[in-house]
């Protein structure tokens, strides 16, 4: 039963034909047996290819036992082919192995055989150095003209007069030659192993990779298109005589049929398992109507993964009758025979029929065995109730721990309890889903459940803070940051949501988790970056001001003119550092790099000095070497990039109000440097640090009239510039205006009649007589010397006055 097995899960038996060949003189450790028949028994899968036998094969250090047949006959083989015979009713003492004699391959060299169907009236026991001593009965039958293998062994001893007299073999013992027995059209009259030797230049049995490819071609061309040319079947088709032939040899007593596992099986308890013939009980899988149903439920089942359906469409595929009953250990007693019980794997398959929610999670190794059983049994109890059939199955891997198996007996292993005392059930689930998704084998790994108990911690405590800094943070409207910032985290709630219903728990912890939280981290990077740069900026212009305002004054012979505060401000802002700069960061970056520090000036220039699309700057180079220097110490190592993190433009945009009141300015342009005619600011302004300059534009008087009583406003002259909107006028009007507060509505009116309107004298009842409101979305342009606004597209003449109301 597959759940017994320590090592050889799935693996099925082997059948093989065993070829009788007997002894015809007893010799040497043999002779002890007399009088009885003795007879090697040699293991093959192809009883068909017997007409060709030359001789027989023996592992010279095997180890070999003769062992009492049914019939009372002697058998020569390995012991572990006889405790497989034993299981299989072919010995004399039943489920025991009682060793006659014991010997060693060479102790049996060159012993006289009669072999079934040969022409050879005598074939010899040779020595084969590639006989395995775990596989068949370790006598191999030998078939030159077929068997690549046969052949190159036989030629080694033909060709090797010291390997033959090592084991005492005569050259009359391999004096034989292939007999050509099948005919395989593509080989014509050449005998297919000894040509495809041949032409593969094979020489000995040495020549192992060769070999493999040899057989290849030999026994596919053999097996499907060969024709028996030799024989009772003469002309048939291999594959149609091949069970004919092996039939035959067992009726007449020269062969008997075996079985052995595939691949060794060891059990629970440690031991080697053979193959036993008992009685059983079969549930009937692979039963055309049935089978259709199960596919039917698999089409009708989400697998998660296209690799485990795939594993049970080959289940489905191979899976035929199988053993469902034991004598011993749980399980529910068969009804109709009550000393069985029913193995654990073929038992308890159809509860899932009564989950709340139907999925199936479960171990990988269970898909070839109860996991198809329990695809049968549904289909069996309910074959007209699709809706008690399984719709979910879940396969995993194995649990590694720190990447090794567990097992209780190498102690590599961790229980449930002193995982949730050590690391909690946060960090032990953390730990387990980032194990693994795929049916590959998970691994948990200690150290990621250690740290996760700490990310965890830092986490709670990080959203803490944030709760209590809540009522003191900005409010208002979203920055391109913060709506990058949300779409991402968007992004990454829906990429979770799709994780967790396909149930990719790894994957959820990195978008849920891991990707989420880094996404946080840049946000609040970016924004300490951008208010750094902000301040950094607006103290620059400010000092920019000053200077302006003050460099009229103090020149030699002139009387000091105070010059005029300007009204308009650009901001130049560099895309780029220009080449030769960026030249000279990323060397100093790369030095800085690796040696944690600058070294000093001249260090650099001799580095700096070498780069041949510097020669042109040469004078330039170590004056921004040396700002580049001062920045550093402002900055650290980012004064070193080429680049910076985030959008100026951005930053700037969203802060031009308060830069405007900062500065006292009308309004501010940004400009990329490119743009400038002046060449210094070209050169001179980088990434990360804008540049200032002024200008004044022209203006004209506008006279903004408040006709409320008791308001204490009364009117105010302002100056208007090309492009103002209402928001401009508001702004200046509230800075000359203190009476006018932040908080006031404020609407604006103009005369239907630009001319008159103002000169009609206004009533008490109507104060907002002849006019209309002006909105927001029109503009105010110059034309000459008076002032026109812009309305649907339209340019109509304003006049010099306007009314303003608060509310
Ligand atoms: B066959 P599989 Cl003509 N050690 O028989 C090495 N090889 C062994 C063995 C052992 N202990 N026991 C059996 N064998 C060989 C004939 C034959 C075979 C022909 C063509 C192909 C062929 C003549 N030799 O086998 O690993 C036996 O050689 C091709 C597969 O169980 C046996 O059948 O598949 C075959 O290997 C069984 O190999």
């Amino acid at each position: 039963m597959d759940h017994d097995r320590s090592s050889g899960e799935g693996v099925g038996p082997q059948e093989y034909t065993l070829i009788k060949m007997r002894v015809q003189e007893l010799h040497g450790k043999l002779a002890s047996l007399a009088p009885k028949v003795v007879f090697l028994i040699a293991a093959t899968l192809r009883p068909e290819t017997m007409h060709g036998q030359t001789n027989c094969w023996l592992g010279p250090d095997l180890n070999y036992i003769t062992i009492e047949a049914k019939n009372g006959d002697v058998y020569v083989c390995t012991k572990r082919a006889a405790r497989n015979m034993a299981y299989q009713g072919m010995l004399r003492v039943e489920n025991k192995v009682l060793p006659i004699v014991e010997m060693k391959g060479y102790e049996l060299m060159g012993t006289k055989l009669t072999a079934p169907l040969t022409s050879y009236k005598t074939i010899y026991t040779l020595p084969m150095m590639t006989v395995k001593e775990d596989k068949g009965t370790g006598v191999v039958t030998s078939v030159p003209s077929d068997a690549p293998d046969d052949f190159a062994a036989l030629i080694d001893l033909k060709n090797k007069p010291a390997l033959r007299e090592k084991y005492g073999i005569t050259e009359e013992m391999v004096n034989v030659e292939p007999v050509p027995i099948i005919d395989v059209p593509e080989f014509g009259t050449l005998i297919s192993a000894p040509s495809v030797c041949q032409m593969m230049g094979i020489k000995s049995q040495n020549d192992k990779e060769k070999l493999v490819e040899a057989k290849e071609k030999v026994y596919l061309r053999g097996f499907y298109e060969g024709t028996l040319i030799i024989g009772e079947f003469k002309g048939k088709k291999v594959q149609e005589i091949k069970k004919a032939i092996q039939e035959k040899l067992v009726k007449a007593g020269e062969a008997e049929l075996y079985q052995e596992p595939e691949k060794q099986i060891i059990s629970r308890s440690g031991d080697e398992c053979v193959v036993a013939l008992c009685d059983q009980w079969y549930l009937d899988y692979g039963e055309s109507e049935w089978r259709k149903q199960v596919e039917q439920s698999l089409s009708d089942l989400d697998t998660y993964h296209g690799e485990v359906r795939r594993n049970f469409e080959a289940t489905i595929d191979w899976l035929k009758g199988h053993t469902c009953a034991r004598t011993y250990g749980l399980g529910t007693r068969l009804p109709w025979d009550e000393k069985w019980v029913i193995e654990s794997l073929s038992d308890s398959t159809i509860y899932m029929a009564y989950y709340t929610f139907n999925l199936r999670a479960s171990g990988k190794d269970l898909v070839p065995n109860h996991l198809t059983y329990y695809l049968y049994n549904h289909t069996a109890i309910w074959p007209t109730q699709k809706e008690m059939w399984p719709t979910g199955i879940r396969a995993n891997g194995h649990l590694l721990l720190n990447s090794e198996k567990m097992s209780k007996s190498t102690g590599i292993f961790l229980t449930l309890t002193d995982a949730l005392d050590k690391y909690g059930a946060d960090g032990m689930r953390l730990a387990l889903a980032n194990a693994g998704d795929s049916i590959e084998d998970a691994n948990f790994e200690t150290q990621v459940a250690d740290s996760g108990v700490l990310r965890l911690w830092t986490f709670v405590e990080l959203a803490k803070e944030l709760m209590i800094e809540k009522d003191t943070m900005r409010s208002g409207p979203n920055t391109v940051n913060d709506k990058m910032f949300i779409a991402e985290m968007n992004l990454k709630i829906r990429e979770t949501e799709e994780h967790y219903k396909t149930l990719m728990f790894k994957e959820s912890l990195r978008t849920g988790f891991f990707e989420y939280s880094n996404l946080f981290h840049q946000y609040h990077l970016s924004l300490t970056k951008a208010s750094e740069y902000l301040a950094e900026a607006s103290h620059c212009f400010r000092l920019r001001l000053k200077s302006h305002m003050t460099s009229g004054k103090g020149k030699k012979g002139e009387t000091p003119t105070a010059p005029q505060p300007p009204s308009h401000g650009i901001v130049w802002v560099a895309k780029t550092f220009p080449k030769w700069q960026s030249i000279i960061l990323t060397t100093m970056h790369d030095i800085y790099k690796k040696n944690k520090s600058l070294p000093d000036n001249k260090e650099l220039s001799k580095a700096l000095g070498s780069a041949p699309s510097l020669k042109k700057y040469m004078k330039k180079v170590m004056p921004f070497v040396q700002a580049v220097r001062e920045r550093m110490d402002k900055f650290g190592e980012s004064a070193l990039k080429d680049t910076v993190e985030f959008d100026e433009c951005s930053i700037l945009e969203e802060n031009m109000d308060y830069l405007q009141a900062t500065l006292d300015l009308e309004g501010i342009e940004l400009k990329w440097t490119e743009e400038c005619e002046n060449e210094r600011t070209q050169e001179e302004v980088v990434p990360g640090e804008p540049y200032l300059t002024f200008f004044n534009a022209t203006c004209l008087q506008l006279e903004l009239i408040n006709p409320q009583p008791h308001t204490g406003l009364f009117q105010a002259i302002l100056p208007v510039y090309e492009n103002d909107n209402l928001a401009a006028i508001l702004n200046r009007l509230k800075r000359c205006e203190r009476s006018v507060k932040p908080s006031m509505k404020i609407t604006f009116h103009r005369f239907k009649d630009p001319v008159l309107g103002p000169r009609v004298i206004p009533t008490m009842a109507d104060i907002l007589q002849g006019t209309e409101q002006i909105s927001e979305d029109e503009f105010f342009s110059l034309k000459g010397d008076s002032i026109h606004y812009t309305s649907n597209g339209s340019m109509t003449y304003l006049g010099t006055k306007i009314l303003y109301l608060v509310q």
